[in-house]
């Protein structure tokens, strides 16, 4: 393993002062090392992984320095277009390192949808033209690799990429967290929503956490789990999912519980929910201010009014709630669709919070199951 600190310090060598991305698991200790020791202009957390290559290349502009992006595997599909047709040699060639924690290496145990972005991670970079290395845990070693990394960039001035592999980073825990602003756990407020549904809501849960802990509530209640969809990768498209089935199924109430980030990440979903205006549409928010499952590095999420933004997109109601009474209250309150309801809930989870037994395919046929059952056609 190799502290966070010495590959920060070997970054600041290289003159490497601009740090923008969205956070991973693998990453945490870099992550919250770079949140802790870097001023909010020279990183920017951001919405997603093209926004991210986005931000670095104006900053390549405005300095002529060599920015780093950090991603999660599962963001390369978020960023290719811009890595493609804006920092490509093709295009602008812009330099830039890009740190990517690689989720389901192969011969590592991983969950089921980071296998296969985990098979083929290094053999997309290359198809992308876009230097890889595999940072070793050694210190001599990982100095020689930033040493050759950097050459390759200033001579191309083109992205080249460290690939991270797990366990690659000693702990570091983050020091700057924002203060929480609601007392319910996400899984408290998951638990409150379930209880006060009918039995004619299907539910599509949003990446990370909050599907773990949906499904581990479906266990407790006995429900069984053919009325959700656990979105466990495509972080930020659970809205846009449940969309078509509320569109298709009217005569289903469709919740989506979403985080934050993975709100931020497509924040477009709400005008096309907003204009679409399923009236059996409920979005809920599980708002901690934070990218808790991967870290709890800080988001956007407690500083923007997000009802304001979905009213402003056709929502036919928005309000935030940071209790259990008033959660259970605008529950309760049964309005036409799409209405949202933000809750403001504290950042982490039980430690020990399992992970859905059956797989995604079981998962999808279970739901389908219900929906196209004879009372649905
Ligand atoms: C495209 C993509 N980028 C990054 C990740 C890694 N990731 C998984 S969960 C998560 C945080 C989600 O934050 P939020 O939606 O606020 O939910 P919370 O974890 O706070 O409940 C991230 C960044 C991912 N799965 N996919």
């Amino acid at each position: 393993m190799i502290e966070a600190k010495l590959l920060y310090d070997l970054l600041t060598e290289q003159d490497v002062r601009f740090f923008s991305g969205v956070p991973d698991s693998l990453l945490k200790s870099f992550c919250a090392y770079v949140t802790d020791h870097t001023n909010d202009t020279n990183h920017l957390i951001a919405v997603n992984e093209g926004a991210a290559v986005a931000l670095a290349s104006g900053y390549h502009l405005a300095t002529g320095k060599i920015p780093l992006v950090y991603m999660q595997n599962s963001g390369i599909g978020n960023a290719v277009n811009p890595l493609l047709s804006l920092a490509d040699a093709d295009v602008y060639r812009i330099p830039m390192v890009l740190v990517i924690g690689w989720r389901g290496e192969s011969g590592i145990t991983d969950e089921p949808q980071h296998l296969k972005q985990g098979k083929v991670t290094l053999a997309l970079l290359e198809a992308m033209g876009i230097p890889a290395v595999v940072l070793s845990d050694r210190e001599d070693e990982c100095r020689r690799q930033l040493d050759a990394c950097f050459s390759s960039i200033k001579e191309k001035n083109t992205p080249h990429a460290l690939v991270i592999r797990k366990d690659t980073f000693a702990p570091y825990t983050l020091q700057k967290k924002e203060p929480d602003q609601g007392n319910l756990s996400r899984e408290e407020a998951i638990e409150i929503v379930i209880r006060a549904s009918g039995p004619e809501e299907i539910f599509f849960s949003t990446t990370g956490m909050a599907s773990r802990e949906l499904y581990e509530i479906r266990e407790r209640l006995g429900q069984g789990h053919g009325k959700d969809f656990l979105t466990v990768g495509s972080m930020g498209h659970a809205s846009q999912i449940a969309l078509t089935a509320a569109l298709q199924k009217p005569a289903r109430s469709v919740t989506v519980l979403d985080g934050d980030g993975a709100l931020l990440m497509h924040l477009g979903a709400l005008a096309a929910i907003g204009q679409s205006k399923p009236q059996n549409f409920r979005h809920i928010i599980l708002n901690n201010g934070a990218h808790d499952s991967v870290g709890g590095q800080p988001t956007l999420g407690l500083k923007i009014d997000i009802p304001g933004i979905a009213k402003a997109c056709g929502y036919r109601d928005a309000r935030t709630v940071t209790s259990a009474e008033e959660l259970r209250s605008a529950l309760a309150d049964k309005k036409q669709g799409p209405f949202l309801i933000e809750i403001r809930v504290r950042k982490g989870a039980r430690k020990d919070l399992g992970r859905p037994k059956s797989s995604p395919e079981e998962n999808k046929q279970g739901l389908m199951h219900t929906l196209l059952s004879k009372k649905d056609m």
